[in-house]
């Protein structure tokens, strides 16, 4: 397979002016029937009268009949392909017609329209709509499309697409049809078609200027009662869209739909949101606290996809992180005003420091506009998303709010109904505030985690404080000079009495905190007035997707951990506190002392924690919270897994036998009170009991042992069952565990979601014997490799979290993985591509694990591969 570039885009040409598009429902045929009104762009005729080729794009179609304005075209007036339908010499303005077949029933890529759970639904982005009819599939051809679907009334009583239903009526045989018209002008990829026995939960919204809108979240009946708090998610995230950009709604309708098989987590299509079953169905008996929290940020996310992404939509795919991640700073935005904003700062970067910085740093890094790729499904990666906000939320700092709402705004007033890229949005940036985005631009082109060195001299005769800063960047595959990126570093002076100071510089009064701007590989900045040595604070609130280094000794970091005046700084200063203690712990296991001791330090610092004034209950939860595995093993030369592992239990352990009065206190002090509420304050004191309880368990106290059994025969909610239980299952208690597992998947068998978290709580178990269990539950009746959550649940959280065993010296974890890639390379590509990660990042292991995972990687090479594997095997093997 070829890679596509970014420096090879050209302009369409052909414009499609309207979509007319008739289903004929049939799970194994369904006949689409396609009228295109198509225009050839004045600048792409050969000549006076001569026309371009009309290439479309189509796969997997079986073409029945081909017509422009009416005639029908013998087999030889067009080209067909595996790919394309091609005409030539076609009048430059003109309708064609096309008849095509398909078979949903037998789409397990579940891209395209496919049949999930007996209803008829598509995902077309990023190329999909290609596996429904003949179509120019990219997405600066915008059009109005009208969409008649007809069905079996009995299985499909309810017919749904884009826009407004215009018409609908009986038809012989016992089907009827619904005709929905878009009046608004979008490409293909942002299709969607439903068709089911389906139920709605509606309410209403009224916008701004005071039009009614109807919301409807459509399910299958059983899961009715688990849609209010997407409802109410929505309805948040319409007004909050108006208040913060001043984005209205604007059709008379808005529509979510929840199906079982979904390979992303939702989309955004316009008026029809299909959302996977995970990211909207929640109540409190069956999900957990972050999985309402997920709910809220997804239909938030693909609500806001309606103005950044389908009003404005991209001009290539190279252009995709305009739309994510922009989208992506929205949600995160919005999320940090629903809850504790520094909490969810916090859960973004710890996200983004492990799974990005990893990526980032891996055979598949890329920049946040990629210069090529072999398949674009491939590139919706935390790159993409949570790099690309990371950078938007630079330009939003930068800015100030008022300027970046200004720029915002024009964004959406020059680009409205157009397909736009990256330079679009900076220039309305830079037009809305002045500011010279030029080396900014950088951000975009070039992969890799910038590091930052940071060091600081005190000069107590000249009352000075320099701070240098350096930065670099690693080379990344394909692009071996770096240059200086602008990278904002918030900062203060942490006075010893632990106060910012004010800062001097230059002359120019700063106030107590500054954003230095480093745009050199090497700057230095000099504070003046400064009696007695402070303690930089920097970086705060993650001001810059880096990597920042400072020499900070034990007493500074567990000093600032208590008075930074920073929230997110407190917290990663108690991280940088935990993270050289387990660093101890991990050489002490390396060199065979299982008796080492946690440093003093670090067990000080909990103690403040645990007894000092009492702060945000959301926060401490997360300060009281060891950096994981994932992380540790982000900070090492080499990952030793069970040197990381062994630490962090041993860590835990001694913690939780030297404060074990305090996290009973804790426990008690923050059980249930009352009804269930997703509220931010309930799930604090949830997270915080929960914390608690993880402690006791890691020395399997007595005292926690029966408080788990009791929250899990309590069956509160599905946070407190779901963490007794893992608790419980992942101790050396197998009579407790077994048991317990047992009851729960009696009492849960019917919910496909519950039995994901079912799955999720045995493969992370930290025994040795977890690997049988997995290839056992791969068996069990609820286990399915066609759908994307039971992949995820069983193989990708064993494989992405159960890192010790996965990593099993034996390899039998590596293989296990191969296995489940090579059946999916022919299911469903774009999770095979997904799945594979963990085998791709062999470099960062030691030779024995390199040799094997290699091994595994060439095993898979040898198979017949799809685009999406091979794309992923070949950068990993390169
Ligand atoms: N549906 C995916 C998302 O919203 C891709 N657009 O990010
Ligand atoms: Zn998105």
């Amino acid at each position: 397979p070829a890679a596509i570039h970014l420096a090879d885009y050209q302009a369409p040409a052909w414009q499609v002016l309207e979509t007319r598009l008739t289903f004929e429902l049939e799970p194994s045929a369904t006949r689409v029937t396609t009228v295109l009104t198509l225009e050839c762009n004045p600048d792409a005729a050969i000549g006076s009268d001569a026309t371009p080729p009309l290439v479309l794009n189509g796969e997997h179609l079986t073409l029945e009949r081909v017509s422009v304005d009416g005639r029908v075209l013998a087999s030889d007036e067009f080209t067909i392909s595996e790919t394309h339908l091609t005409l030539d010499g076609l009048p430059a303005r003109c309708e064609l017609e096309t008849v095509v077949v398909i078979d949903p029933a037998a789409n397990t890529a579940l891209e395209g329209l496919y049949v999930s759970s007996g209803m008829f639904c598509t995902q077309c982005e990023a190329e999909g709509f290609r596996r429904i009819t003949y179509y120019p599939d990219r997405p600066d051809v915008m059009s109005v499309f009208t969409t008649t679907v007809i069905g079996d009334k009995a299985h499909y009583p309810i017919l749904l697409s884009n826009g407004n239903p215009v018409e609908r009526g009986e038809l012989e045989g016992g089907r009827h049809f619904v005709t929905w018209q878009d009046p608004h002008l979008k490409p293909c990829y942002l299709f969607a078609l439903v068709a089911g026995d389906l139920v709605k939960h509606a309410d209403s919204f009224t916008t701004m200027s005071g039009r009614d809108v109807a919301l409807e979240i459509w399910v299958e009946p059983e899961n009715l009662d688990k849609t209010q708090h997407a409802m109410t998610s929505l309805k948040a995230s319409m007004k909050w869209d108006e208040e913060v950009y001043g984005r209205e709604y604007d059709l008379d309708i808005f529509m979510i739909v929840a199906v079982n098989d979904f390979n992303m987590g939702a989309m955004e299509n316009k008026g029809l949101n299909i959302f996977n079953s995970s990211c909207v169905l929640a109540n409190h008996d069956t999900a957990t606290d972050a999985a309402f929290q997920r709910v809220e940020g997804v239909v938030a996310h693909e609500y806001f996809h309606n103005w950044s992404g389908n009003r404005v939509t991209c001009r290539d795919w190279f252009q995709l992180s305009l739309k994510e991640g922009f989208t992506v700073y929205r949600d995160q935005s919005f999320s940090a005003d629903m809850n504790s904003a520094p909490v969810k700062r916090i859960e973004d970067v710890a996200m983004l420091r492990t799974a990005q910085f990893a990526e980032d740093a891996g055979p598949t890094a890329h920049p946040v506009r990629p210069a090529s790729y072999i398949e674009i499904s491939n590139f919706y990666t935390l790159t993409i998303y949570e790099k690309g906000s990371e950078v938007v939320r630079m330009v939003a700092n930068l800015l100030g709010k008022e300027a970046f709402r200004r720029g915002s705004d024009l964004y959406f007033a020059q680009n409205d109904g157009r397909a736009a890229t990256i330079e679009d949005f900076i220039s309305a940036m830079s037009e809305a505030s002045g500011r010279d985005f030029t080396q900014f631009m950088r951000w975009y082109a070039q992969a890799g985690t910038p590091e930052v060195a940071a060091s600081g001299v005190f000069d107590a005769t000249a009352k000075t404080y320099t701070l240098t800063l350096r930065q670099t960047t690693a080379p990344t595959p394909g692009q071996n000079e770096k240059l200086p990126l602008v990278i904002p570093v918030r900062m203060g002076l942490v006075s010893a009495d632990g106060h910012d100071l004010p800062l001097v510089l230059e002359g120019a009064s700063l106030g107590s905190e500054s954003v230095l701007e480093l745009t050199e590989a090497e700057q230095s900045f000099v504070f003046t007035g400064i009696e007695h040595a402070p303690v930089p604070s920097l970086l705060r609130g993650f001001s810059a997707p880096v990597k920042l280094g400072f020499d900070y000794s034990r007493e500074q970091l567990a000093f600032l951990m208590q008075h930074d005046s920073d929230g997110f700084n407190r917290w990663e200063c108690g991280q940088r506190l935990a993270l050289a203690a387990l660093e101890d712990l991990m050489a002490a296991f390396q060199r065979g002392d299982k008796q080492a001791h946690l440093d003093e330090r670090l067990l000080a610092a909990y103690r403040f924690l645990l007894t000092g004034e009492p702060t945000d209950r959301a926060v401490l939860a997360e300060m009281l919270t060891l950096p994981s595995e994932a992380y540790i093993a982000e900070q090492q030369a080499v990952v030793d897994v069970d040197a990381i592992h062994w630490a962090r239990k041993t860590a835990k352990a001694q913690l939780a036998t030297v404060l074990r009065e305090e996290f009973v206190a804790l426990y008690h002090a923050n059980e249930q009170q009352g009804e269930y509420a997703p509220t931010f304050e309930q799930m604090a004191r949830r997270s915080l009991k929960n914390a608690a309880l993880s402690y006791l368990m890691g020395i399997e106290d007595k005292e926690g042992m029966r408080l788990a059994q009791a929250q899990l025969a309590a069956a509160h909610n599905m946070t407190d069952v779901r963490a007794a239980l893992t608790l419980l299952v992942h101790s050396s208690r197998t009579e407790l565990g077994n048991p317990a597992l047992k009851a729960f998947a009696e009492r849960w068998s019917h919910d496909p979601l519950v039995m994901d978290q079912w799955f999720a709580i045995q493969v992370t178990r930290p025994q040795a014997d977890v690997l049988d269990r997995v290839r056992f539950l791969m068996e069990h009746p609820a286990f399915s490799l066609t759908n994307p959550n039971k992949v995820r649940a069983l193989i990708g959280t064993f494989a992405g979290q159960n890192r010790v065993n996965f990593h099993r010296i034996d390899g039998e974890g590596y293989r296990l993985l191969a296995d489940v890639v090579i059946e999916l390379n022919r299911l469903n590509p774009d999770i095979a591509a997904r799945i594979i990660t963990p085998l791709t990042r062999f470099k960062r292991f030691d030779a024995a694990r390199q040799a094997l995972m290699k091994t595994e990687l060439e095993r898979i090479r040898n198979e017949k591969l799809s685009r999406n594997v091979y794309e992923v095997v070949e950068k990993a093997l390169a």
